[in-house]
């Protein structure tokens, strides 16, 4: 552990590790388990925290981290204890608490976890961290408390976020060398691509990987993707996109399928470990991603990306899309034009008259300024330091006020 980093580790009284709680609930979708799980891995192997991940949903944990054993009440994994929340009855002590405690996007913590946290002298940290967005009032609410009603104990709020007034991003410390490492390394990347069976010839195609939501307009781009003037290979993981995978491909879009109409190649690879993802985004050109996590990984990969934002009520997630590009492309016409299209919020035409074609062309045309601004963004959101450390210097100063309560 670097003097930094050992300088923001929480420090216990008593000498032993200090301990944090993450609560993480699967609403949907992999972005839950799969923030919790970095933050997790990070906080352990950065901090020497003794974390312990609980969460409801161990068959989708399996997904992203294949050494998961969805039967087991409790394991440790890459240094993380992995426990099973399995319902909100379980009893708990205050010796039961750890020092510091998150809950996940606003999940319940058992009430019992709650009482005894109430128990505690001094009381723990208590967070919750809060999903990430690019608007302007997620700077006033980073950070605020909030008074249980009738307990003695109060909760802040963490919010991720893009600006220096908010948390930050995860983004772990060793994470830069070795996404340059590998981008530089020809032979890694091919060795990479060939093991997920991509074949030579395929790999000097323009390489697009896709993680969309079902609704995007897929088939829509796999058009405008055959008519592109050179080979592009789009490699798409397993369970994205089926539908519109299998009515390009003719068949099933299992694992391993491979089709190509004109100038476009779609080949079903499969659905990666979380690491492995990341080396996935760094292979290629352009990245299509989603949620919350893949977009963040997306913009540590430094190539161009296209989002596809979780979709909320009311369209919602039209005005966060927008005030994220507004921070992010605000010059780059074409890049916005093709995100607010494939995330349905385009000006000006109904769907069935989008130039899809037209949009692409626009967008290869000046893909050069989306990288060139793919590295500047990633250098600009390093500059803000990683969600883990700031999230730690905060829980300190938390901590150091609940010590004085006390005194
Ligand atoms: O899966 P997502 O859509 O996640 C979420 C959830 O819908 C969640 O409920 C919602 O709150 C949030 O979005 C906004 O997309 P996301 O966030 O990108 O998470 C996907 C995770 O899966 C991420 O950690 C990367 C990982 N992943 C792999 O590990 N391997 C893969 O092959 C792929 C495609 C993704």
């Amino acid at each position: 552990m670097s003097d930094f980093h050992s300088s923001l580790a929480i420090k216990p009284p008593t000498g032993r590790a200090a301990t944090l709680a993450l609560f993480c609930k699967v609403v949907d979708n992999f972005g839950d388990i799969g923030i919790c799980w970095r933050l997790a891995r990070q906080l352990q192997s950065e901090h020497g925290i003794d974390v312990t991940l609980w969460v409801d949903d161990l068959p989708t944990f399996q997904h992203l981290c294949p050494e998961i054993d969805v039967h087991a009440a409790r394991q440790l994994i890459a240094g993380v204890t992995v426990r099973h929340w399995d319902g909100q009855d379980g009893a708990f002590t205050p010796a039961d608490v750890a020092d510091t405690v998150i809950e996940f996007f606003a999940v319940d913590i058992p009430p019992a976890y709650i009482a005894a946290m109430a128990a505690c002298t001094p009381r723990p940290v208590w967070l919750n961290l809060e999903g990430m967005s690019a608007e302007q009032w997620v700077e006033g609410c980073h950070c605020l408390p909030s008074t249980h009603p009738r307990l003695p104990l109060v909760k802040h709020f963490f919010f991720p976020g893009f600006t220096a007034l908010t948390g930050g991003l995860l983004r772990e410390a060793a994470l830069d060398a070795a996404r340059l490492r590998f981008q530089a390394d020809g032979a890694a990347q091919a060795a990479f691509l060939a093991r997920l069976g991509v074949s030579a010839a395929e790999q000097d195609a323009f390489k697009v990987s896709l993680f969309c939501y079902p609704h995007a307009p897929v088939a829509a781009l796999f058009e405008a993707w055959q008519a592109h003037p050179a080979p592009v290979l789009c490699l798409v993981p397993h369970g994205v996109a089926t539908d519109a995978v299998a009515a390009f491909l003719g068949s099933p879009a299992r694992v391993g399928a491979v089709g190509t109409r004109a100038a476009l190649t779609v080949r079903v690879v499969p659905f990666l470990p979380q690491d492995a993802y990341d080396k996935l985004l760094w292979a290629c050109d352009l990245n299509l991603v989603r949620g919350e996590d893949s977009i963040v990984r997306a913009q540590w990969a430094g190539r161009p990306f296209v989002w596809h934002i979780y979709p909320q009520d009311e369209n919602l997630h039209h005005v966060k899309l927008r005030a994220f590009l507004q921070r992010f492309s605000p010059q780059l016409d074409a890049a916005n034009a093709l995100s607010l299209h494939w995330n349905g919020a385009g000006a000006g035409q109904a769907e069935g008259a989008i130039d899809w074609p037209g949009l692409w062309r626009q967008y290869f045309g000046a893909i050069a300024s989306s990288a060139e601004r793919a590295e500047q963004w990633q250098r600009a959101m390093a500059d803000h330091g990683d969600l883990a450390s700031n999230l730690l210097r905060f829980t300190e100063t938390v901590r150091a006020a609940n010590r004085s309560a006390h005194q």
